[in-house]
């Protein structure tokens, strides 16, 4: 039976100070709502918050966390959540904007498109700005080739564009590409998190990795090629070779997440030209002696490219001016209830 080491402990602790404790690491694979699975030293065993942890701390448990629980019967209890070494978030749906953890302690970000009619360019820019601004490694998995429309050129194209990351060209039913994908991405004691659209074929991968048809998987509506958001829930799979890999629901909206770092790494042929702006805080927008503009102007730069740059530029501080508003009212919020409680003690005492 697998164990928590074998679930990449020793990877992670490389590099983190963590303090003596007399409870036990485990690993989060699983989550439903407020109950974990947990990979523990004899096994997966489910898992509650402790109410300190619920309720003192905003910060819950997401699959990939190593967590310090304590065996209690059947259940365990988490304690406290061992430091991030890098995690995946998003704008949360709904309303008001707030950081939605997805996936912690990544060594890569596996960004699956079919090739079928799924591929857009600007979308797998967004996932790649989202792995960087973490430090992950975004890896570019192309899938269904077996039934892409013109691959060569598709695989040009990928080569124009995305040069500066590892890509993998694969089918699950041709079976192209899989050994050398398994050979370079799926690699001992890592953890690879595998996002992109519904129906792209996410479960079917990892069904092929595990060898067994362990996850359910879906057929795309014919109609509009969309997928029915088979996966609904994040797990985490442990390989035979203890490579592990995180299957995610489908992501319909991805709303960036303060990927200002991001964002100039995956536009860095727009950064280079930024550099030669007059103003050192030009927007690009109007500004005279913009460089950015003239490249534009003189087609050096692509008009495409630059749209892409000003809209995800656009996106990302609106969701910034929102997260600053809420802080700065969840801190007031705070320090009035703190408060409250200080003149509630100073009462009781006289
Ligand atoms: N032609 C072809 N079909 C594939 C390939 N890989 C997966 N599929 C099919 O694509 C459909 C969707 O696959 P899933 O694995 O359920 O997709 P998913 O990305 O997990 O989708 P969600 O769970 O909804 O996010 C299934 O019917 C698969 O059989 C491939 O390489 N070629
Ligand atoms: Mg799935
Ligand atoms: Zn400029």
């Amino acid at each position: 039976m697998a164990q928590h080491l074998d679930y990449g402990f020793d990877h992670y602790k490389k590099g983190l100070h963590l303090k003596k404790s007399s409870l036990t690491p485990c690993r989060v694979i699983a989550q439903y709502n407020y109950i974990y699975d947990l990979a523990a030293p004899h096994g997966v065993v489910s898992g509650e918050c402790s109410g300190k942890l619920l309720y003192a701390n905003e910060l819950l448990p997401v699959v990939g966390d190593w967590v310090l629980a304590e065996a209690m019967n059947d259940l365990a209890i988490i304690h406290e959540i061992l430091p991030r070494k890098s995690a995946i978030s998003r704008k949360a749906a709904g309303r008001a904007v707030s950081e939605q953890v997805l996936a912690a302690n990544l060594d890569a970000l596996g960004i699956v498109t079919a090739l079928d009619n799924n591929y857009n360019r600007n979308r797998v820019e967004r996932f790649i700005a989202l792995a960087l601004q973490n430090n992950i490694e975004p890896i570019l998995i192309f899938n269904k080739t077996d039934v892409c429309p013109d691959l060569e050129k598709t695989k040009e194209e990928v080569a124009r564009h995305f040069n500066s990351y590892r890509s993998y060209f694969i089918s699950l039913v041709s079976r192209e590409g899989l050994p050398l994908l398994q050979k370079e991405v799926l690699v001992p004691h890592q953890t690879i998190a595998l996002v992109g659209s519904s129906g792209v074929g996410k479960s079917t991968l990892i069904n092929y990795l595990l060898k067994e048809e362990v996850i359910p998987t879906n057929a795309v509506r014919q109609k509009d090629q969309r997928g029915r958001h088979t996966t609904t829930s994040r797990n985490l799979y442990l390989l035979k070779n203890k490579a592990m890999v995180i299957d995610n629901p489908g992501i319909r909206e991805l709303g960036l997440w303060q990927a200002d770092k991001g964002l100039a790494r995956v536009f860095s042929e727009l950064e280079q030209l930024a550099a030669q702006c007059r103003y050192p805080d030009c927007q690009h927008l109007s500004e005279p002696g913009c460089a950015v503009l003239k490249a534009v102007a003189s087609g050096e730069l692509a008009q495409e490219q630059y749209d892409n740059y000003i809209k995800l530029r656009k996106e990302n501080e609106f969701l910034k001016r929102k997260t600053d508003k809420s802080q700065a009212a969840n801190t007031k919020k705070r320090w009035k209830s703190i408060s409250k409680e200080i003149k509630r003690i100073y009462k009781n005492k006289h």
